[in-house]
């Protein structure tokens, strides 16, 4: 059985690679919730409608874990995502929060951490809670809601991006932070510019990254690994009807391996 890996559109796929990357074997069915996305600006309640409904489907198509590659639709709805499917049905739900955050507070040095994401994840205060269990951590969080859009027209560097960028973190600059988490699927993309407005003192968490790691330790904890040696194939979906734009933007994102929408 695949692993089921959700976005609201293409960003879940820097999560997708992270998993191709880390578990070669793997098997992955990604689903990106286009006709929806994006998710970012949106009420928290239809966030968790949209998300819960695809998972569903992924759920009926067999998959044996379930990946929410999205920070948005990780704040809004992880809880019932749990309760709904691993209480239910026992497939395991893996998020972007958790692991970004749990590398975060093994980073910083001195407990000034910065996050970033969609008005929808920040508003949320998912991360604030997340971060709660070290009462002498300071989080410092920012919205960034024009990163989305940059990214998914293809601009991850450049003079324009830089200075958005530098308005955006210039509070985060001005706090001292050591670690900055990249809570929105689409900023490892544009780490590079990231990593160079806050400096290299900076260190940054992909949760992209993080939460792959997060996939082989519950895969491992489930004895879910795929024993087939046979090449895995993958499949990325798409809800929305603009197939093509789908599969355009998902070559930026990942790379030769979405081979059908
Ligand atoms: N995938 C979303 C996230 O990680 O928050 C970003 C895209 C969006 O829906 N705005």
């Amino acid at each position: 059985a695949p692993i089921g890996v959700f976005d609201s559109g293409v960003g879940g796929l820097t999560v997708a690679r992270a998993i191709l990357d880390q578990l070669p074997n793997e098997r992955i069915l990604y689903v990106g919730d286009t006709a929806h996305s994006p998710y970012g600006p949106k009420p928290i309640a239809d966030v968790r409608r949209y998300a819960l409904e695809v998972l569903d489907d992924m759920v009926d198509a067999g998959v044996k874990l379930l990946v929410i590659a999205c920070n948005t639709a990780s704040a809004a709805m992880f809880r019932d995502a749990r309760e709904r499917f691993t209480q239910g049905h026992g497939i395991p739900v893996v998020e972007v929060i958790q692991p970004a955050v749990r590398a975060a507070v093994r980073k910083t040095r001195n407990k000034r951490i910065g996050v970033i994401g969609t008005e929808g994840t920040i508003r949320s205060g998912a991360y604030e809670d997340a971060f709660i269990a070290d009462p002498d951590l300071q989080v410092l969080t920012q919205a960034c809601p024009r990163f989305v859009e940059f990214v998914e027209s293809g601009i991850t560097s450049g003079e324009e991006l830089f200075q958005v960028a530098e308005e955006y973190l210039a509070p985060l600059k001005s706090s001292d932070i050591d670690t900055l988490v990249l809570g929105c699927t689409h900023y490892p993309l544009m780490a590079a510019a990231l990593q160079y407005v806050m400096g290299r003192g900076v260190a940054l968490v992909s949760s992209a990254e993080e939460t792959a790691f997060d996939v082989y330790r519950v895969l491992v904890r489930h004895g879910m690994l795929r024993r087939d040696q046979t090449p895995p194939r993958h499949l990325f979906e798409a809800t929305g009807a603009d197939k093509e734009h789908f599969l355009r933007l998902a070559h930026r994102f990942l790379g030769p391996e979405v081979n059908r929408v």
